[in-house]
């Protein structure tokens, strides 16, 4: 039972909304709208003597376990306190009900609330003791930061003399249109500089007596299975890997497309690309034929790196199989696929002429490759991410400033040392893994953990099995993993030894102060600073974050802006707000690694990112600002949903969803969901002489497993026979969020509506 004395309440605003908590003995009568957990949950509730109220009216209790004290899931964005219950490491969260419209009232005018004798406030920021080697304290951020905003090309270009430069770059380096109204936007950085990034990443190391540590160590699907890379091993197969592609026509800024699972064959590639200066485009092995097609015509690949398949767990990915299949739409454009054979999934099929082994190709390369210098604004890779229309943009990264931040970022933000042993659960089809799986780390001189597995196989305990096997100094992942590793309980967290974290770090979506304090006690053992980093495919590095030990962290807050990042708070005028509030998100200038147009499409770049608020980069997120300066992100604000801390365009998924024969119009909005942060919910009408029937469903979600991947595919359908529309038929999502939510007592004004009796219609209908 939890004791009287740590009966807490507080009300706390995260992402605008403002919640109470009330954490309830039994003896406490209950405000009116607030149902006990022994309604909701039966006997397991006895444990749980406790009642929550949220005005969000989105936070449900979402998952419960029969064994030992746990988690609850709860609404992503929701603050919430937990405390240990006597005598174990768990926690008791809290159930959340909805409250009915006087208590809102109540909730909504102060910040925190004290409702009894002896609460006291949970989300005050959290001192973690660390000491940061090179940050002394805040004081001394501050004015590093500020300098940085200054004086932009003289703070950058002291950081710059960190690489190696073949031919130094000018004094005044940097220049910039950030206004839309003043001409085409742009952004050079290192003018004059002509660097490598790959030499950056092994050779400079290797010159410095760093040949023999360790650069990659891969741990396999399967526990047991690993293999250990040092620099000079790197180096060597980058080489061969590099001279092949050069054997075969590919030179300095030609596209390589690469399909791989995460071996260390996917670093690999992107590095042997970088040392020629050809640009890669990773494509994520979740995937589908007709996404890879898109993407390789896209950015025009001559070649594709492939392998026979990938391990995820015990399913076989069939990735060659897949190439074939998305080739045979994008006919003529690749001239070469090279096929790593993975002894796991050893069979494929075979295009003569076209596919070569790499065991066979690269073996007789030469492990010597000479470097290609490049201008630091010659292109590194474009990455394909979602935007709210049906197309994918290509996010395309130059070379010196890219290295910059994604250096200086690692270095500072995970306080990554040579030597360090580093893990990045993310896979390099993501931003994720570019920066900090492989860029970051390498710049630093440490050890980057590359697992091919997935993180609970073959049980919960993989990840921590992982961070005991390597010794892992620095832990980086994704507040969706967290949520799941919570449910699995804590018993597979404490059986091993977690001694060597010293940082752990999430990314991808806001994390909930729950799982926030989750993995700051259970994981870290109240011992490891959190950084919570902000940032973007698009922004290439962190561009809000904690810096470890340098200031208290509350649960939740992304907190400060990162060196040479100057954001911005606006109303929807596009005015720059001043002190505590919440707008919108933008950034005021230029950083070293901010994308330099979307490939093939400087237009879209342009309307997308410059158009909305002029003079300022729109990053597409709301925030929340405090006080003190912090910045809360509170998510996305156009039409892109998160899930699993996965970007995925709604107008993507419609469209996978109209290609079905019978879908006349579909409309897709997130849901909340415990593990995933979000889920997708997509309404369907379908053409006369349809059937609105469960075979139906499972076609439609299939079409969008095989036009963008499973991890896309809807997790509800529901039927729409009418969808809410303006009269001039734009399709309100607010009221679709609402009904999705189950919020329709909060549809708000629905008198524009065309038909306003859909909207009935949609709540009677909904599955
Ligand atoms: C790195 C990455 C970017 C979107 C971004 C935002 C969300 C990322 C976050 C976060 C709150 C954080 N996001 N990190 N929201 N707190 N620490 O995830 O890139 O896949 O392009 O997604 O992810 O909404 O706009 P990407």
């Amino acid at each position: 039972m939890v004791e009287n004395k740590s009966a807490q309440r507080y009300a706390e605003g995260v992402h605008g909304t403002m919640v109470l908590a009330l954490h309830c003995l039994a003896r406490l009568t209950l405000p009116k709208g607030c149902i006990p957990l022994q309604q909701r949950f039966g006997a397991f509730s006895k444990r749980l003597p406790l009642f929550m109220l949220c005005t969000s009216a989105q936070c449900l209790p979402l998952h419960t376990r029969t064994g030992s004290p746990s988690c609850l899931s709860l609404h992503p964005h929701c603050a919430l306190s937990a405390h240990r219950t006597a005598g174990t490491r768990s926690f008791l969260s809290r159930a959340w009900e909805l409250s009915e419209q006087p208590l809102k009232k109540l909730v909504r005018r102060p910040l925190r609330l004290r409702l009894e004798a002896g609460a006291h406030e949970p989300m005050e920021p959290v001192s973690t003791p660390y000491q940061h080697s090179l940050l002394k304290d805040r004081s001394q951020y501050d004015a590093e930061w500020r300098r940085s905003v200054e004086d932009p090309a003289g703070f950058w270009g002291d950081m710059a003399s960190n690489y190696h430069w073949e031919q130094q770059f000018e004094t005044n380096h940097q220049s910039e249109n950030f206004d839309v109204r003043k001409g085409k936007i742009f952004q050079k950085w290192f003018r004059g500089g002509k660097t490598n990034l790959t030499y950056n990443c092994l050779d400079r190391h290797i010159e410095r007596g760093l040949g023999d540590s360790p650069a990659l160590l891969w741990e396999g699907n399967e526990p047991g299975t690993d293999k250990v890379l040092t620099y000079k091993q790197v180096h060597a197969a980058v080489c061969q890997l590099a001279n092949w592609l050069k054997a075969n026509g590919i030179t300095k800024g030609d596209a390589v497309a690469i399909y791989l699972p995460m071996l260390p064959e996917l670093p690999i590639a992107m590095l042997a690309c970088a040392r020629i200066g050809a640009v890669h485009s990773v494509i994520f092995g979740g995937f589908s034929s007709d996404a890879l097609a898109s993407r390789v015509k896209n950015c025009e690949a001559k070649v594709v790196i492939t392998a026979t398949g990938g391990m995820r767990g015990k399913k076989a990915i069939p990735l060659k199989r897949i190439v074939d299949k998305g080739l045979a739409k994008v006919s003529g454009l690749v001239s070469k696929v090279l096929v790593y054979k993975n002894p796991d999934v050893p069979e494929c099929d075979w295009t003569d002429g076209r596919d070569v082994w790499w065991q066979d190709e690269l073996a007789s390369q030469s492990t010597d490759c000479a470097v290609e210098w490049v201008e630091s604004e010659h292109p590194l890779f474009t990455l394909y991410t979602s935007g709210s229309t049906g197309q994918p943009k290509g996010v395309l990264h130059t070379t010196g400033g890219y290295m910059l931040m994604a250096g200086t970022t690692t270095r500072y933000v995970f306080d990554l040392q040579p030597g360090d042993v580093y893990w990045c659960t993310a896979d390099c089809g993501w931003i994720t893994g570019h920066t900090y799986l492989t860029y970051g780390p390498l710049l630093n001189g440490a050890a980057s953990v590359v697992f091919e597995g997935q993180p609970t196989y073959p049980d919960a305990g993989r990840v921590w099995a992982i961070v005991q096997k390597y010794k892992v100094k620095q832990l980086y992942t994704a507040p969706t993993l967290i949520r799941a590793l919570i449910n699995a309980g804590d018993q597979w967290v404490t059986k091993y030894d977690r001694s060597s974290l010293a940082i752990l770090g999430t990314v991808g979506e806001p994390i909930n102060p729950i799982a926030w304090q989750w993995y700051h006690e259970v994981v870290g053992e109240g011992r490891c600073p959190i950084v919570d980093t902000y940032w973007q495919t698009e922004t290439g590095a962190h561009i809000i974050t904690p810096l470890p030990g340098v200031w208290p962290q509350p649960p939740g807050c992304a907190s400060l802006p990162f060196f040479g990042v100057q954001p911005v708070m606006l109303n929807e005028k596009g005015e720059e707000l001043q002190g505590a509030g919440e707008g919108f998100l933008a950034v005021k200038a230029s950083w070293p690694s901010t994308l330099r147009t979307l490939f093939g499409d400087h237009a879209r770049y342009e309307t997308t990112y410059f158009q909305p608020f002029k003079g300022y980069y729109f990053t597409g997120d709301g925030t929340r600002r405090d006080k003190e300066g912090r910045y809360w992100i509170t998510g996305r604000v156009d039409d892109v949903i998160n899930v699993s801390g996965h970007r995925i365009g709604t107008a993507e998924v419609e469209a996978a969803l109209t290609e079905h024969p019978g879908c006349s119009e579909a409309a897709v909005v997130g849901i909340e969901h415990a593990v995933k942060g979000q889920g997708l919910y997509a309404y369907i009408t379908l053409k006369e002489g349809h059937e609105y029937t469960d075979a139906l469903k499972k076609e439609l979600v299939n079409i969008v497993r095989s036009q963008i991947g499973a991890f896309a595919a809807p997790d509800v359908i529901h039927w729409a026979p009418g969808l809410p529309k303006t009269r001039s038929g734009k399709i309100m999502r607010r009221v679709l969020r609402k009904i999705a939510a189950k919020e329709e007592s909060e549809l708000g004004d629905t008198s524009t509506l065309a038909d306003p009796a859909v909207v009935d219609a949609l709540i009677a209908n909904r599955p």
